[in-house]
């Protein structure tokens, strides 16, 4: 196969989801990936657009709004800005950060629709669906629970149960009821609209199974095979509910297209906002990273329709069948749009031994990293970057975290840089010093230096990041190997134009991580610049020997990176720990209610306030503390199981809520006279039931 010649990029980040704030793992699998490899094209002169957005769409969004107790358009105002400025302070490079909320989306993704539909690609189905009676709607997976077939439990939602983790789909339900009504949901028909997908399969064979074997990663080629392989059926491209894309037909009243329908036409929509916005000037969401000059609204569809675009799609693993199936089907199936060339998805990552997830505590939120460490976004760029889950799921730790920052980034790139400047600062008061004869050392390292941009480039090119990210630090090794050989800080003395041309050639090193460094670590890299005060130099003309000339004058020199301290780590593990617990306290379920009582049966109990007069612990019992309390009545002995929850010393003195009509019973031996009452939290920890304020002993409850 010849390659294909392509004269311009088309890149798009998966968008997220505003219906919360996102972790780690999902700037690892499709974020920052996406952001080197843009950068890398931007810095090697390549024409690129780079769209993301927030997806504001589907059942997702009025199920957050539903436990914040708020409205959709709250819960995506919310996540979209909270989600857009952390990206924005980790340096994503996005031109357009758009969102699926707004009417050019809604247009465009209607005008795909009724092209499909006007040329008879849909098909129409009637089937049968759960429809609330009383709240007259049809009701998404969500929006019914009922009793899992898999394990029983009484509260799982039409498509998954939470306790057993088993998919399921609303039918299966045993007693299904309506979280809006609470009352049985019925099945009732209604008509939505299918692409067939499996008319399409030999054109995916070809396109995918054909052509796509070599240069697609085995993950997604793989995931795509089974899929094609399995059979492909005809899929639903519209649904029942009032939160989305209105249906654009005259008979679809209450329904909206699905959400992994108009989703990825996000991507086409932000690029026509992008275009939009630059060509009458009038930035809202687009933020050019490029100059884009003469540019005309229509420009996007060169981006989206031209055969010698490269349209590349960075995702998550649980995105690939849309995006390498049903959405090209859609763009193929509507004509005229190419298709991606590429779609490099990662695999997941993991948190300390455990499945990333946010709904479970278990995960660094964006925010919550940048809030702890708000000076630091390379240093998650290089941690997640040396381990991003390219060909199998990774793990994050934060032993790693530190590991990386201090043994890489401070030790050898931050190391290298520092010794260089200040040495050519103390010796040659920052300006840069002339090259004279070289020795084979200088000669070697020079010619190691032209290697590495090239290197790093293909790994880029190739989508290996992981690679690509070691390769730059191995150049910054080099640098430091150099200096460790040539030792310039015992010549000084000496021969100080041999300290000249070493302090050279390390500088020359230096700038040309300047460059090379741009796209993993841009914050790095501007700081850099500043230092070696140079501004953007294009890819090209790293690991040109003469980079920066001799006469340059050095600005001072802030250290690059600063040491993490074991504390600091150990603070983020116990809030790992903390956030992971009290999740799943607030998760457990409620003891449901007991059988009623009648008002004779509440009044037989006479329950007073007492106060806790002496405290001992029991022989031979860890659970017992045997207690004296005046119960206003009497003073009594009242044998309590609360040892492991209170020392003596802790209760003493303490007003207490006391069953005191309690047939007496012996607990090892000593006859107790009653009940102290109790409040067990979810975690088993129990809390004493005293009054607001203090009370007279033998005060009645009631
Ligand atoms: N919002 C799902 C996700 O975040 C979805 C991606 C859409 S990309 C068009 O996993
Ligand atoms: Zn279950």
């Amino acid at each position: 196969m010849i390659a294909k010649q392509y004269n311009r990029y088309t890149v798009t980040a998966a968008l997220p989801y505003a219906n919360g704030p996102k972790h780690i793992g999902h700037l690892a699998g499709a974020y920052i990936p996406a952001d080197v490899y843009v950068r890398y094209l931007r810095l090697t002169g390549n024409d690129v657009v780079f769209v993301c957005g927030s997806d504001e769409h589907g059942t997702a969004i009025p199920n957050q709004a539903l436990k914040e107790n708020t409205t959709p358009k709250a819960i995506i105002d919310k996540y979209d800005s909270l989600i857009r400025d952390c990206f924005g302070k980790l340096g994503m490079s996005f031109d357009i950060y758009h969102r699926t909320s707004e009417t050019i989306h809604h247009q465009t993704s209607q005008e795909i629709f009724l092209t499909l539909y006007n040329k008879g690609l849909l098909t129409e189905e009637v089937s049968e669906q759960y429809f609330d009676d009383e709240a007259k709607v049809f009701l998404a997976d969500r929006y019914i629970v009922g009793t899992c077939p898999k394990c029983g439990h009484t509260n799982a939602f039409g498509d998954q149960c939470e306790k057993c983790g088993s998919t399921l789909s609303p039918r299966e339900l045993i007693n299904p009821k309506s979280t809006l009504s609470g009352k049985a949901p019925v099945l009732k028909e209604t008509k939505h609209w299918y692409l067939p997908l499996e008319k399409y399969e030999p054109w995916l064979r070809d396109w995918i199974l054909k052509s796509h074997q070599q240069d697609w990663k085995p993950n997604v080629y793989g995931q795509c095979k089974s899929w094609i392989e399995a059979g492909l059926q005809p899929r639903a491209m519209t649904r029942d509910l009032d939160w989305g894309i209105k249906v654009p037909l005259p008979d679809a009243a209450g329904k909206v297209l699905y959400v992994w329908f108009d989703a990825p036409i996000g991507y086409i929509s932000a690029t026509r906002a992008l275009f939009e916005e630059v060509a009458t000037g009038n930035l809202k969401y687009a933020t050019p990273h490029r100059n884009f000059t003469n540019v005309k609204p229509a420009d996007w569809k060169k981006y989206w329709q031209a055969e010698d675009t490269r349209l590349i799609h960075f995702i998550g693993k649980d995105n690939i069948v849309f995006h390498c199936i049903i959405f090209p089907v859609m763009l193929h199936a509507a004509g005229e749009f190419i298709v991606p060339d590429n779609v490099p998805a990662n695999e997941f990552m993991n948190l300390e031994g455990d499945k990333m997830s946010t709904s479970r505590g278990w995960s660094i939120e964006m925010h919550e990293y940048l809030a702890d460490f708000p000076d630091k976004p390379d240093v998650l760029r290089y941690a997640l970057l040396t381990n991003l889950p390219e060909a199998k799921d990774s793990e994050f730790t934060w032993k790693d975290f530190q590991a990386k920052n201090n043994n890489e980034l401070v030790a050898i790139l931050g190391n290298f840089v520092n010794r260089a400047v200040v040495l050519t600062q103390k010796y040659f008061d920052g300006v840069l010093p002339t090259r004279k004869a070289l020795t084979d050392v200088d000669g070697k390292a020079l010619a190691e230096l032209k290697q590495y941009p090239a290197l790093i480039g293909d790994s880029i090119e190739t989508f290996r990041f992981r690679e690509a990210t070691a390769n730059l630090m191995d150049l910054a090794r080099v640098g430091n190997k150099y200096l460790a050989e040539t030792e310039p800080w015992k010549l000084a003395k000496t021969d100080l134009d041999r300290v000249g041309t070493i302090l050279n050639i390390a500088l020359q090193i230096a700038g040309t991580l300047a460059i090379v460094s741009e796209p993993f670590l841009p914050f790095t890299s501007r700081k850099l610049k500043n230092i070696l005060n140079v501004g953007d130099m294009t890819w090209s003309i790293a690991g040109n020997s003469d980079l920066i000339p001799a006469g340059a004058k050095l600005q001072e020199a802030p250290l690059l990176f600063e040491k993490i301290e074991d504390s600091v780590i150990d603070q983020q593990i116990k809030k790992l720990m903390d956030t992971k617990r009290a999740v799943e306290l607030s998760q457990q379920p409620v003891e449901p209610a007991k059988a009623e009582i009648s008002f004779d049966d509440f009044s037989k109990m006479d329950i007073r306030i007492g106060k806790i007069l002496k405290a001992e612990r029991v022989e031979k019992s860890k659970k017992l503390l045997k207690l004296q309390v005046d119960t206003g009545i009497d003073v009594r002995t009242v044998m309590s199981g609360i040892a492991e929850h209170f020392a003596p010393e802790d209760i003493l003195g303490k007003q207490v809520t006391l069953l005191v009509n309690l047939a007496p019973r012996k607990i090892m031996g000593v006859e107790s006279q009653g009940m102290i009452l109790m409040a067990s939290d979810k975690d088993g920890s129990l809390k004493l039931l005293s009054p607001s304020g203090d009370v007279v002993p033998g005060s009645q409850v009631s």
